[in-house]
């Protein structure tokens, strides 16, 4: 029996070097914006057009969902695949690090967390690799050119001595309950920030610690994405031994409404996350 799940990280490991291949071309913006209204850059829309015709080649994939287009394609078979085809693309025109997300749900799109089976993603860094989490159990590895993986940690688990952290959102428009806990995290953990959640989750996952996009006072639900951006990283991160949250509970328990749904989103070592979602709520 095909072993769907595997079958779809190396589509996604396969379709990476072409990704990164095509990215040198295409760093100036669509005239279009994505249904969140950013704009997108050519790379937005080349990533996403070769992730949607080639994860839906695979038989049992029967819908594809991502963060650049309005609704889902398909919506007839076994498993669903929702993606952000890259992550972090206002990185591309500074040269800075990128990726690919995306998560593979045994339901129809907008579907709750605990449907969402495998997750991974790509980061385009000084080398491309690619962290998936099934089953419980996080593996990294290299892409090669030719866009096979070589697997070079086969149970990643989170450090237990925490090290670093990065919260996006303007300092200002942070609410205070949450900048007080900020300053504590400040005194105790390294900063690193790099405007790519994939980049700076990678960190947390390296070196323990916690990445946050908090509500905003002028946007109560932050920037992210909980379908395309949330589940799959929450699932990663909760596999890999860490913990996720919306800042009251487990992103995984959290069902979205609409396709593009936007939500408060942190992983990272379970102390931190519990200290955060205990000063949120008091
Ligand atoms: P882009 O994909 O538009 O570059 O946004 C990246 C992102 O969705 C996420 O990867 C970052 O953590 C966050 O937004 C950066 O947001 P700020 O620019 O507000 O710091």
């Amino acid at each position: 029996m095909t072993d769907v799940i595997e079958t779809v990280f190396d589509v996604v490991a396969s379709t990476a070097p072409d990704v990164r291949g095509g990215l040198a071309g295409r760093r100036v913006y669509e005239s279009e914006a994505n249904p969140s209204g950013e704009r997108q850059l050519e790379a937005d829309v080349y990533a996403d057009g070769l992730l949607e015709e080639r994860l839906l080649e695979i038989d049992a994939v029967g819908g594809y969902a991502s963060e650049e287009r309005e609704s889902v394609i398909g919506d007839d078979g076994d498993y669903y695949v929702a993606a952000d085809p890259l992550d972090g693309s206002s990185n591309l025109r500074s040269n800075n690090t990128m990726g690919t997300l995306f998560g593979v749900y045994e339901e129809p799109l907008p579907a709750d967390g605990t449907a969402l089976i495998a997750s991974g993603f790509v980061l385009y860094g000084p080398i491309t690799t690619m962290v998936t989490a099934r089953e419980g159990t996080v593996t990294e590895a290299v892409i090669e050119d030719d866009g096979s993986r070589r697997i070079v940690e086969p149970d990643l688990t989170l450090p237990e001595e925490p090290t670093v952290y990065g919260f996006g959102g303007r300092v200002p428009q942070w609410h205070e309950a949450f900048a007080d806990y900020v300053e504590t995290v400040e005194s105790e953990l390294k900063l690193r920030y790099g405007g790519a959640m994939i980049g700076d989750v990678n960190q947390v996952l390296t070196y323990g610690g916690i990445f946050g996009y908090p509500g905003l006072t002028d946007r109560p639900n932050g920037k992210l994405r909980l379908l395309f951006e949330g589940h799959p990283i929450a699932h990663i991160v909760e596999s890999a031994g860490g913990a996720s949250s919306n800042g009251e509970r487990s992103l995984l328990e959290c069902t979205p409404e609409r396709l593009h749904e936007r939500t408060p989103l942190f992983v990272g070592n379970d102390e931190y996350i519990e200290r955060l979602e205990a000063v949120l709520s008091s």
